[in-house]
């Protein structure tokens, strides 16, 4: 099998998609995170995810274009159901979210993490987000101390953050652009986005020869 991302297609572009997913409980500020990472302000009339949400941006990373694909999970259980399995097919880096004012979507990560596991993922890149800074008092809020002592257990970077505070943009800025430099710096990448003449259009998932888990378009071998 040839190298996809040294195929040269003549009026086609090969672009790497990193596909992430956005876990946690209901409520905890996913679908506001991912909104202010793809659109640069905060979404002032969230519902509830039902099953997933699916928003992109496109990212430079040593000159070349990425596209970062979030999948933001629904949080509640009746609304993600059977369809788990398919939002976790390809994932190449996971992120975690709690609310900083709710200590029981902290306790809640143990039961995530298990999920991600059961996927094959725990070698992928992940990280543990604990999302209202904003909210509250610091006596109110979970210490960052004792989210950091889970986070160091689990082997992920802890990052506290708020979507509300456009002072806070640039900690939702970096969850993601750490996640994109990790999987960027894992080479080779075989999935690729094919951009032609007519635009963006064929998503190509190209099975990696080197991959040794059960999730197909797992980079972390
Ligand atoms: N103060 C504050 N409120 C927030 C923040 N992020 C989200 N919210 C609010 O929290 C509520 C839930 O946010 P969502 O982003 O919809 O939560 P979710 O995790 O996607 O929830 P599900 O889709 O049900 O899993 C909404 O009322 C948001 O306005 C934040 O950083 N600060
Ligand atoms: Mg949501």
């Amino acid at each position: 099998m040839s190298d996809a991302s040294n195929q040269q297609i003549p009026g086609l572009k090969l672009k790497k998609v990193f596909k992430i997913i956005v876990l946690g409980d209901s409520g905890v500020g996913k679908t506001c995170l991912t909104y202010r990472f793809c659109e640069g302000q905060f979404l002032d009339k969230s519902e509830a995810t039902i099953g997933v949400d699916f928003r992109e941006r496109n990212i430079k990373i040593g000159g070349e274009d990425i596209k970062l694909q979030l999948w933001d999970t629904a949080g509640q259980e009746r609304f993600r159901k059977s369809m788990v399995q398919h939002y976790y097919r390809n994932v190449h880096a996971v992120v975690i979210v709690y609310d900083v004012t709710k200590p029981e979507t902290f306790h809640s990560i143990a039961s995530w993490m298990q999920e991600v596991e059961s996927h094959g993922l725990m070698r992928a890149p992940r990280v543990l987000v604990g999302n209202k800074c904003d909210c509250g008092t610091p006596e109110s809020r979970l210490a960052t101390t004792y989210a950091q002592r889970l986070a160091d257990k689990y082997g992920m970077p802890l990052f506290e953050t708020s979507a509300l505070l456009d002072s806070e943009c640039d900690n939702v800025e970096s969850i993601f652009m750490t996640l994109a430099h990790k999987l960027y710096s894992k080479q080779p990448l075989r999935v690729v986005s094919v951009e032609g003449e007519h635009g963006p259009g064929v998503v190509n998932l190209q099975r990696q020869k080197r991959a040794t888990s059960s999730n197909d378009g797992c980079l972390c071998s």
